[in-house]
């Protein structure tokens, strides 16, 4: 079998998305999810200007070889773009090898661990007890796991909080929007709020929360002690994550376990934090990870340190991704939680799954691949529109962590 051609759709039903289709000449063809958040045209010209060239005539069986001659014959390693790039190449290429075996993807990589997939998805709300009511609500819904975020009383517009029916932190417009922050009125309020949430869902619903790189490691270290007594299932990106070591400075006072790991794109990113135990989750995604190629091996890594995954899933990924973060998940045995915040019903118009939600998990069917369709025609009536994520400011007007 021979690659004959890559083709980069770029298409907004409900949000941006970049989509990989590679080709061969046996007819069989794969897709690959390559989103990234307000760069998704730079991706895309990466795939265009200097992967496409590299992949025609090459055998999309030889996934391993690809995936090395991309990544190291770049010269120019790592990133977000060039690993978001290389890695809806490598979904691409693992999707075409188990649609020709005509086996669902994971029977590749282990086959089945488990029967289900638990997932969890976003509660948020503008205040205190407008947040209590939608986790209840979610709760309902069946979630088994939820992750709360609230507004903070003094501050406008913060992360998480949207006053639509789904989040979306990208807003389509010429420049960044601008949030607002005050880590001392976020520290006051946090714990009050899981003092609220514990009481009214009890004790087994699993809470999550998002402190979304803006602590330092001591503020991090407070707040994970001082939520130890509502038992988060964990406490994610507590404090921006370049520098791995800082982590040592949280893990030495608090028992709330840990998760870092969405922004990052290659294992050198986690290395540190896995051998030394400074976290419990891994949330790398398939997508931004490089592919399933690198990320097998990052989860048998964290498998060796008592780490889970706990795959960054929200809608601003595709249903690719997502198809690929579960056949992943289902294969691993450390396999933790998967992110899910639903997607519109444009989304779901051009992005066709055979995967399946209900009751707070994910089931996977025998489909060949990873089992997603590409509507092209329908993704055409959904044109790209250039979109940012917001930057942060203290109320000093200081730059701040997003
Ligand atoms: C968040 C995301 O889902 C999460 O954990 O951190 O909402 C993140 O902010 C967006 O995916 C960025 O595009
Ligand atoms: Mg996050």
């Amino acid at each position: 079998m021979k690659i004959t051609g890559l083709k980069v759709m770029v298409c907004s039903p409900g949000r941006n998305f970049v989509t990989v289709k590679i080709e061969t000449d046996k007819g069989v063809f794969g897709l690959g999810d390559a989103t990234l958040n307000g760069r998704e045209k730079a991706v895309a010209a990466y795939l265009e200007s200097h992967l496409t060239s590299c992949l025609i005539g090459r055998d999309p069986f030889d996934t391993e070889d690809i995936w090395n001659y991309l990544y190291k014959g770049a010269y120019w390693r790592r990133g977000p773009v060039t690993m978001t790039a290389i890695g809806a190449v490598d979904i691409a290429l693992w999707d075409i090898k188990s649609k020709a075996l005509e086996v669902p993807l994971y029977q590749l990589l282990g086959g089945k661990s488990r029967n289900r997939l638990m997932a969890y998805t976003h509660a948020q709300g503008q205040d205190l007890a407008e947040t209590v009511e939608d986790v209840v609500a979610v709760k309902e819904q069946g979630f088994r796991a939820i992750r709360v975020q609230s507004g903070i009383p003094g501050l406008k517009k913060v992360y998480g909080v949207s006053d639509k029916e789904s989040y979306e932190p990208a807003v389509k417009s010429s420049r960044p929007v601008e949030e607002n922050w005050s880590t001392a009125k976020y520290l006051e309020f946090i714990p009050k709020l899981f003092s609220a949430v514990r009481k009214e869902v009890g004790a087994d619903i699993h809470l999550l929360h998002d402190a979304h790189h803006r602590l330092s490691p001591i503020e991090a270290a407070r707040l994970g002690k001082e939520l130890e007594s509502y038992h988060l299932y964990w406490l994610e990106d507590a404090t921006a994550a370049e520098l791995q070591d800082r982590f040592r400075i949280i893990r030495q006072h608090t028992t709330t376990p840990l998760a870092v790991g969405e922004v990052f794109n290659s294992v050198y990113d986690c290395h540190q934090l896995m051998i030394e135990h400074l976290i419990d989750y891994i949330r790398m995604t398939v997508a931004h990870g490089g592919g399933i190629t690198p990320m097998m091996k990052i989860a048998n890594l964290a498998s060796f340190h008592n780490i889970k995954t706990g795959c960054h899933g929200p809608s601003d990924l595709s249903p690719i991704n997502m198809a690929a973060c579960l056949h992943f998940g289902m294969a691993i045995n450390n396999y933790g939680i998967q992110e899910y915040m639903g997607y519109p019903q444009e989304t779901a118009d051009v992005f066709s799954t055979s995967y399946k939600f209900a009751d707070g998990y994910f089931t996977l069917d025998e489909s060949p691949g990873l089992g997603v369709n590409y509507d092209e025609k329908k993704a055409k009536t959904f044109p790209y529109e250039k979109a940012y994520l917001p930057i942060n400011r203290l109320e000093d007007g200081t730059l701040w962590d997003w």
